[in-house]
């Protein structure tokens, strides 16, 4: 009560100079500001007040004694599987099984007969398939004289294979003796179109000493080109016959066709 009625005194004050200037005859509000009032007896007790702000953290505690162990814990989940490891030893033999029961009686059979045709067969497939297999290289038409029978074999050889090949077969590398012989060779040839093709002679075991490949030595007949042997490089030891019959010699490794020559008697 006291302040606003202060607050209201100093308003009017105030109020009243600003109208009247400094010319007041008398000021109400002073006396009571300036006497205080006697003390007052002492209020009835209040009621309890709202808690406090949570005070500040303390300081940390000392460590505390160590506790009791405790019980072991119940085993963990299986790990997962490893990697194989390395194949172990072969072990022991085991040992030999029970007797097995008899068998049934068998039947009497005719078998060994049987077998040894079947055998025989086989054996005889064998050689036709051989034969065909060599018809279907030689050229077709065969040529032959009055005791020899040719024939041209369109694989490539060289001069050695060539004479193994015709000897499977029981003859040798055509081995020319005479005019007649030498021309039907080289029909055979011309008529296949080959313009060359090995034939059975040869200087391999002494140099120009020319011998059939079956050891017979060369007599009176002989169909030398002009110039050949000449033996080029030192290397020429086999022959080859062109398509017009005549002679050549060179070297054993190359590879070419050839004609073998049967006895028309053997065949
Ligand atoms: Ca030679
Ligand atoms: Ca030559």
């Amino acid at each position: 009560m006291g302040g606003e009625k202060l607050v209201a005194c100093m308003v009017s004050l105030t109020l009243m100079r600003s109208v009247y200037g400094q010319h007041m005859p008398e000021e109400p509000c002073s006396v009571q500001i300036l006497v205080p009032g006697l003390k007052g007896e002492a209020g009835e007790k209040g009621e309890k007040g709202a808690p406090g702000k949570p005070g500040r953290l303390g300081p940390s505690g000392e460590p505390g004694l160590p506790g009791v162990k405790g019980q072991k814990g119940s085993p963990g989940h299986y790990g997962k599987m490893g990697p194989s490891g390395f194949k172990g030893l072969k072990g022991d033999m085991g040992d030999p099984g029970p007797k097995g029961p008899n068998g049934e009686p068998g039947v009497p059979c005719e078998c060994a007969p049987l077998r040894k045709m079947i055998g025989e067969m086989d054996n005889q497939v064998a050689q036709l398939t051989s034969e065909l297999k060599f018809i279907k290289k030689a050229v077709a038409g065969i040529k032959e004289t009055d005791s020899k029978v040719y024939l041209l074999v369109k694989e490539e050889k060289r001069s050695r294979d060539a004479e193994v090949f015709c000897q499977g077969r029981g003859g040798h590398l055509a081995m020319p003796k005479d005019e007649a012989s030498n021309r039907a060779i080289a029909a055979y040839v011309t008529e296949a179109g080959l313009s060359r093709v090995y034939i059975g002679i040869n200087d391999l075991e002494r140099e120009g000493h020319f011998v059939y490949v079956e050891r017979s030595p060369m007599t009176t007949f002989s169909k030398w080109r002009e110039g050949e042997p000449n033996n080029a490089y030192d290397d020429e030891d086999c022959v080859e016959m062109v398509s017009s019959g005549e002679w050549i010699d060179v070297a054993c490794h190359l590879t070419m066709y050839f004609v073998c020559e049967f006895d028309k008697d053997a065949v």
